[in-house]
Parts: C-alpha cells; sequence; structure tokens
C-alpha cells in the first residue's frame, strides 16, 4: 500500500478483480485513443505493468549513464569530453522525469530505487556490457539512442499521458544524443585504418545485446498482448527490431562496416528481416543478473547512494531557525 493507493508487485501476485463495469468504460476510453491521467480509474493490472515497465526504464536511464560516464575523461578533446558529459546528465535527466511519471501511479522513488538494488526490479541488458574503447561509446550513442528512439518514440503516442509527456521530452533530447553518436562514429569510420577497425570491433561486441534491447521475440514475450490492447505498448518487440534494421542496418552498411551476422538479409517478398540466433539464452542470463558488468554496476549504484545520503537527509530536515534569515 502506498499511501491511499493499493499496488500488487511481482507478476505472481493475485490482484484485487476490477468492477466490470469500470474496467468496460477504461476500455472504450482506450479504444478510442483517450489518454489516461493519473487521477482516472484504472484497471489494478494496468497500474501494475506502468510501475514495472516505467520503473525499469527509469533505472535503465542511471546506469545507462555509467558505460559512459567512465569516459567522460578520456573523451578524445575538449569538445567531446563537454558533449559526453552533457549526454551522461540528460541520461540522469531522463530518470528522474520518469521517477516522477511512476510516482503518479503511487510507488515512491525511494521504493523504486531499493529495489533497483536489492535486484527486485530489472533495467536494459545492454547496460551490462563494458564499453573498453572510445568507439564502444560511439557505438552506444549511435545505435543504442538509435533502438531508444525507435521504442520512445513509438509508445510516446500510447495511452497514459504521464508517461507519454515524459517520453516526448527524452525523445527530443535523445536525437541530439544519436546527431552526437552518428558524429563520433562518422569520425571513426573515415579516420585511420587503426580508428575504422576499432569501430568495427565495437560494432561486433554491441549487435547482440542491441538486438536483445528489443526484448524477446514476440511468443517469448509475457506482457506484450496485454500492453499492446491497454495501448501501453504501441508496437510489439519483434516489430520495433524490424524498424531498427529497416533504418539503420542500410547506414551501417554505408559506412563500409559490417553487420556481424551472416544470416541477416531482407526478405524481398515479405520486407521482413530474418536474422542469425541472438542466443536468447544470454539475454536470459544478464537481465537475471548474470551479465558481465551486473554486479559492478549495482555497486556503483550503491556506492552513490550511500555517499548521496547525507545530502538527501540534510535536504528533508527543517532548517534550524538560528540558520535562518528573517524577512525584514
Ligand atoms: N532488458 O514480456 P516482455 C535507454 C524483461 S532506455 C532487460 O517482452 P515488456 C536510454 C521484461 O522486463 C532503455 N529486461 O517485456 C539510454 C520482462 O521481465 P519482468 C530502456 C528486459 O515489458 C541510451 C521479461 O523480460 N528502455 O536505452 C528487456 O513487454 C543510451 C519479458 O519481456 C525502456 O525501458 C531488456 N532489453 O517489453 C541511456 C523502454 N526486454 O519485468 C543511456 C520501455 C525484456 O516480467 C545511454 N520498456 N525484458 O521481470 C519497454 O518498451 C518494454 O519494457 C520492453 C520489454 C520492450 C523493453
Amino acid at each position: 500500500m502506498y499511501g491511499n493507493i493499493s499496488i500488487v508487485e511481482g507478476p505472481q501476485r493475485e490482484l484485487p478483480a476490477d468492477d466490470p463495469a469500470l474496467l468496460e468504460e477504461f476500455e472504450a476510453r482506450i479504444a478510442r485513443g483517450e489518454k489516461i491521467e493519473a487521477h482516472d480509474w484504472m484497471p489494478a493490472e494496468y497500474r501494475r505493468q506502468l510501475v514495472r515497465m516505467i520503473e525499469q526504464h527509469a533505472h535503465s536511464e542511471i546506469i545507462g549513464a555509467l558505460p559512459e560516464g567512465t569516459w567522460i575523461t578520456r573523451a578524445p578533446g575538449f569538445k567531446r569530453k563537454m558533449a559526453l558529459m552533457a549526454k551522461v546528465q540528460d541520461e540522469v535527466g531522463h530518470a528522474q522525469l520518469l521517477y516522477s511519471a511512476a510516482e503518479t501511479l503511487g510507488k515512491p522513488r525511494e521504493k523504486m530505487i531499493d529495489d533497483l538494488l536489492n535486484g527486485k526490479s530489472k533495467y536494459s541488458n545492454v547496460f551490462n556490457y563494458p564499453a573498453f574503447t572510445w568507439a564502444d561509446t560511439a557505438v552506444i550513442a549511435w545505435l543504442i539512442d538509435a533502438a531508444a528512439i525507435i521504442n520512445q518514440v513509438t509508445n510516446s503516442k500510447g495511452s497514459y499521458a504521464p508517461y507519454c509527456r515524459a517520453l516526448e521530452r527524452i525523445c527530443q533530447e535523445e536525437s541530439f544524443h544519436l546527431k552526437y553518436g552518428y558524429d563520433n562514429v562518422v569520425t571513426l569510420a573515415t579516420g585511420t585504418p587503426k580508428q575504422r577497425e576499432m569501430l568495427q570491433v565495437a560494432l561486433n561486441r554491441w549487435w547482440r545485446p542491441i538486438m536483445h534491447f528489443f526484448g524477446p521475440p514476440d511468443v517469448a514475450s509475457q506482457h506484450t498482448e496485454k500492453l499492446v490492447k491497454w495501448k501501453v505498448k504501441m508496437a510489439t518487440n519483434d516489430d520495433m527490431r524490424q524498424q531498427f534494421f529497416n533504418q539503420y542496418v542500410p547506414k551501417i552498411w554505408e559506412l563500409g562496416l559490417t553487420v556481424p551476422d551472416a544470416e541477416l538479409a531482407k526478405d524481398p517478398v515479405t520486407g521482413k528481416w530474418t536474422y542469425g540466433d541472438p542466443d536468447w539464452a544470454e539475454f536470459k542470463r544478464v537481465i537475471n543478473g548474470d551479465g558481465p558488468c551486473n554486479k559492478e554496476r549495482l555497486a556503483v549504484r550503491r556506492m552513490a547512494e550511500e555517499q548521496g545520503r547525507w545530502v538527501r537527509e540534510a535536504l528533508a530536515k527543517p532548517m534550524a531557525a538560528k540558520y535562518v534569515t528573517p524577512l525584514v
């Protein structure tokens, strides 16, 4: 129970049955394309799904700041340091917007952070991989931001208004990140043979995690059907992956780079891309805490939580009278 709103957490828990008349009216509103606001009636499962998804999205933004964040001091040149610092700052700002959107559904931010740190809540698979070289940061800023934009522009047309408003603002900032990432990629792709090689190696490293980024194939997705019905997700995982192939594979080829999947091809009849098995077992391991950097990422967040505690406590306390300047 959070305030006067009850959130039954975890997909396995039983939810109270919804009033059938209210549910019917709610689904009619969704069908008419109306937006749902925080104070409107909503089914308990809609609320639970939104909290799960928005919270995971918020965690992904703060954890997502870490692989690139470690490169701020090593970015080549002052201009790139400034640009990367601004990008990392934006990502943390996105988390703020998203935690606020999730809070409108009744779950306090402190509880969300606890659930990230105790491993109850997931965050995006991609941020559990290391950024070994500057080229890794270029691939993250270009292709992971591109993947994020595809997902978020699509879902910004969804049914829950506070989430859609946050996504609209986030997407505007993400499009700057994409340009910044593409600029870095082009610089490396048109640079020395060593720089081109570094870029290709980084692309090879990130390709599979990027395939996983859009979620499991539709046939294996637990939540898609319900979320599409309620217009929280405006496209399925496979549809978004296809959109990514359509938009970005030609751009990757244009730069003279190779996609590390010999089976990747567009079917001329259906217009759909076919691709090799991206190793869904690896995806499962990584999202369940056993990726190359999961432990390190959470350890850094725990340290930040501990070190910032005194600031949060000081801000929460009323200031002692002797420090308050009287108004004259
Ligand atoms: N990573 O039934 P589905 C960014 C989990 S923001 C980890 O298909 P759903 C910005 C899923 O939670 C990146 N876990 O799930 C940036 C569920 O587990 P649960 C984040 C994943 O929700 C850029 C289970 O698998 N974006 O990158 C993943 O219908 C650069 C079953 O899966 C968002 O969060 C995954 N990739 O569809 C920052 C967007 N995929 O909860 C810094 C909003 C699935 O039952 C640098 N979220 N799982 O235990 C969504 O659109 C959806 O949640 C999906 C997954 C599409 C991610």
